[in-house]
């Protein structure tokens, strides 16, 4: 018999090329039905009894078509409902149209309800005042303009008028300012002109010229009336004496990008009535201001971009709150970047962790460092690792209160840079010399991770992305992050939780529940699943319930008791199941926006085992425990805590 002949080289890659050409079809007939049995693995996996003691579980919430908003910032009141705001919620058409949206979400029904909302609260500050009412100051009076959709040159025009006759001037939106080639701009709203001040000093009487701000567009498009240097500009109309007198003043006017500008509107959110109270106006305009209670129960406004989009260079004011309006604070001029994170100090001082989200400048106000509002001096801290990489990192007051450390997590570099960090420090501000020391690594780089105490002392910390808005990083189109980790202090380690199945980048939060679970809310992804076309907002509502949840036996309960304490107070609570009790927690809820929340605190409070009830001990110190409504939690020899109960420390 002959042998058979070797078959051609030419056969040899026919006969492989059909191979892989059935394998191809065979996999992708099959590749649904592996994919589904996966999904019903996991499925199978995740809601399995054992599992969800370890891990916790997380369920998505049903939320009716009206009520789905771009949850933008979002707070817990002590009524129980979380109050959600988008305002405009980052979307233009929502803004020229003036729909601006606030809805609350009762977790104890599930049921959503709309809260009128008078003007565009996105990306105001907020904080809770003493009494409860949510302070919600600044947000936003203009949108961006990008580079690509600016046809007409355009800057911001100083008017100034030196003469101290006249009375207040109003120039009507649309008043020409001509250059000295005779170039026309025109203002973009009306604005008032007041007299020159005339100051006597001795015997010599000085003007102090007033001035007013408005934006001013080209007449004529394109770059012919770009002008990049300071220079005087005409009012037209005006003549003689006024033509001297009024005039306009401009540093540049370009086809430059023009940022969002903030607005000075401020209002008291109230639980009770839900509805939005109008205080007076604030001094500047702020969009991304940080809004912190002080100890005395004033607050302070920090930061943020003014009606011009131009970072305020330190004007911070504080808000008072017995009398409901504004005031400069001239003496504490200290400039930061916008939404910087602060938290408050035993001793009343101001921890600034690094943390900041959004715009600034690459070097004012970035190391973290303790401020003294007494004397409006700031000491630096050293040990940050990664010290320019914080930036859409979080920061929290870890549990208890009062060992007063702080640990910051993840961040990226400034702006839409790719680079991010896993890198967490902790900082002890008991020490006679505090410095940042290393933390465990988070498993992945993050910016915009969620961080919330829970009453077990646990800080659950979830979502967030590796790239910007959840974008490009190191290869692939999206970067959204679904791993959680629960992070133990005593420990000092992460031990892994759920993964939740929404992302969760910029424009997103977190909060914890008096029911001992997590809400999770919003996204603003910058690109779709392809990475190609621009993303929407995340509207859906994932909840997390916590390991504890999951823990066999009943929840301990608090009884009873009273509604309010004050601080140093010693006070009996009620349970029955006083001899399992091993802790108390006051924590104070969050209201949290560009994963900045300077109100969560959680406060240990010493206890002791009475027959019928525990007795309860509160801090004296205002720095530890702010004025506020707290939930008070009792914690049993499992880790498990009661539902957490409403008190408003006075
Ligand atoms: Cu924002």
């Amino acid at each position: 018999m002959n042998p058979r002949p070797k078959p051609t080289l030419t056969r040899r890659l026919l006969s492989y090329l059909i191979t892989l050409v059935v394998l191809g079809f065979v996999v992708a007939v099959n590749r649904p039905m592996m994919a589904a049995a996966n999904e019903a693995y996991r499925e199978f996996t995740i809601n399995r009894q054992s599992y969800k003691e370890k891990y916790g579980h997380w369920s998505r919430l049903h939320v009716p078509d009206s009520f789905r908003v771009n949850a933008i910032h979002a707070a817990l009141l002590h009524t129980g409902k979380v109050l959600i705001i988008a305002g405009s919620g980052n979307n233009r058409e929502a803004f020229e149209a003036g729909t601006f949206r606030t809805v609350l979400f009762d977790p104890a029904t599930d049921k959503f309800t709309e809260v009128p909302t008078p003007t565009d609260v996105f990306c105001a500050g907020h904080t809770f005042l003493g009494n409860g009412n949510v302070l919600v100051a600044g947000g936003t009076k203009s949108y961006e303009r990008l580079e690509k959709d600016i046809t007409h040159a355009a800057g911001v025009m100083k008017l100034k008028n030196e003469s101290p006759n006249g009375g207040p001037r109003t120039f009507r939106k649309g008043t020409i300012l001509l250059s000295g080639d005779n170039t026309r701009y025109r203002t973009r709203a009306d604005v008032t002109l007041q007299p020159a001040k005339a100051m006597k000093h001795g015997d010599q009487t000085m003007i102090h010229a007033s001035e007013v701000e408005v934006w001013v567009d080209a007449e004529k498009a394109g770059d012919g009336p770009i002008v990049r240097k300071p220079a005087q500009y005409k009012v037209d109309g005006l003549t003689g004496d006024d033509q001297r007198n009024i005039y306009g003043l401009a540093d540049k006017i370009t086809r430059e990008k023009q940022e969002y500008g903030g607005d000075k509107t401020a209002y008291e959110f109230d639980p009770r009535t839900e509805r939005y109270v109008r205080v007076g106006d604030m001094v500047k305009h702020r969009w991304y201001p940080t809004l912190t209670e002080m100890p005395d129960g004033n607050v302070l406004a920090v930061s943020g971009l003014d009606e011009f989009g131009r970072l305020l260079p330190g004007d911070n004011e504080r808000y008072l709150v017995d009398r409901r309006r504004w005031e400069a604070t001239p003496g504490l001029k200290r400039q930061f970047p916008t939404y910087p994170a602060f938290h408050i100090m035993d001793d009343g001082r101001l921890f600034y962790s690094g943390s900041n989200s959004g715009y600034g400048s690459d070097k004012i106000g970035r190391t973290p460092g303790i401020w003294d509002l007494t004397n409006n001096s700031f000491t630096t801290t050293p040990g940050l690792r990664n010290p320019r990489m914080t930036e859409t990192s979080s920061s929290v007051l870890l549990p208890p209160a009062q060992e007063q450390k702080v640990m910051i997590f993840g961040g990226g570099a400034i702006g839409e840079s790719p680079v991010s960090t896993a890198r967490t420090d902790i900082i002890d501000l008991n020490a006679a010399k505090p410095a940042y020391r290393p933390g465990p690594d988070l498993p992945k780089p993050v910016r915009y991770l969620n961080a919330v105490i829970l009453p077990d002392d646990g800080v659950f910390t979830t979502g967030g992305s590796s790239g910007y808005r959840g974008g490009p990083y190191q290869g692939d189109a999206r970067s959204d992050l679904f791993n959680s980790q629960i992070y133990r202090p005593r420990a000092n380690r992460f031990e892994k939780a759920a993964d939740s199945t929404v992302g969760r980048n910029y424009h997103s939060e977190a909060i914890l529940l008096p029911d001992g679970r997590v809400i999770t809310l919003g996204s603003d992804p910058l690109y779709d699943e392809t990475g190609r076309n621009p993303g929407s907002f995340e509207k859906r509502i994932e909840v997390y319930s916590p390991p504890y949840l999951f823990k066999k036996g009943d929840r301990p309960v608090i009884s009873s008791g009273p509604a309010e304490v004050s601080h140093g107070s010693v006070i009996h609570f009620p349970t029955p199941d006083a001899g399992r009790a091993v802790a108390a927690r006051l924590i104070r809820p969050s209201a949290v926006t560009h994963v900045l929340d300077v109100d969560q605190r959680s406060v240990a409070l010493p206890l002791l085992r009475r027959p019928h009830g525990v007795t309860l001990t509160f801090p004296k110190r205002d720095g530890v425990m702010p004025s506020g409504w707290y939930m008070l939690f009792l914690v049993d020899d499992r880790g498990v805590p009661s539902v957490g109960r409403w008190v408003r420390v006075r």
